[in-house]
């Protein structure tokens, strides 16, 4: 069994969550925050067998998809020892960050 931690775009992970189960996997969704831009993400959670984690993968690639962002300078004002940015910077934030974890143990109870 694996576990797949996937970073997704806020606007994406319902739509990702709703593939999922439709394809018959199970999730848990988090609501997370990226550390560079400080916006809202979502983290979500798919525990799958070996065999079904090539089509997971696509579920999730087949959801999401690359936005441009402006990092403005605003961003980090306030918060002490942070660097400030005095003009705003492009950033394209991904579709998905996955990892994939080997799991150890499962278990219901
Ligand atoms: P954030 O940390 O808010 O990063 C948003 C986007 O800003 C990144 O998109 C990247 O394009 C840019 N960025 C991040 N750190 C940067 C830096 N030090 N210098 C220049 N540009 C930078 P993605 O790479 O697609 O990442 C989207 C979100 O996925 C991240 O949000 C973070 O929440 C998560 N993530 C990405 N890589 C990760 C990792 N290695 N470990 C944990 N979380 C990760
Ligand atoms: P939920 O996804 O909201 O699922 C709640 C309960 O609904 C499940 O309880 C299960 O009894 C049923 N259920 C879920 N998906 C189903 C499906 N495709 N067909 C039939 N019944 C289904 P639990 O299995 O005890 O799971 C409780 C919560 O634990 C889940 O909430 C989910 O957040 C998490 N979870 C369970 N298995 C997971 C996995 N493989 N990966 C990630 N999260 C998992």
């Amino acid at each position: 069994m694996k576990l797949v931690n996937a970073i997704v775009q806020d606007e994406d992970a319902g739509k990702v969550v709703a593939a999922l189960v439709a394809a018959g996997f199970r999730t848990t969704r988090f609501d997370s925050r990226g550390g560079f831009l400080r916006a809202r993400n979502s983290t979500i959670l798919v525990g799958v067998e070996d065999n079904r984690l090539d089509e997971a993968l696509d579920v999730i690639r087949a959801s999401c998809r690359t936005r441009k962002r402006l990092l403005s300078p605003l961003t980090h004002v306030g918060e002490a020892g942070e660097a400030f940015v005095p003009y705003p910077v492009e950033v394209e934030v991904g579709g998905a960050t996955v990892f994939v974890t080997p799991v150890e143990h499962y278990e219901q109870f």
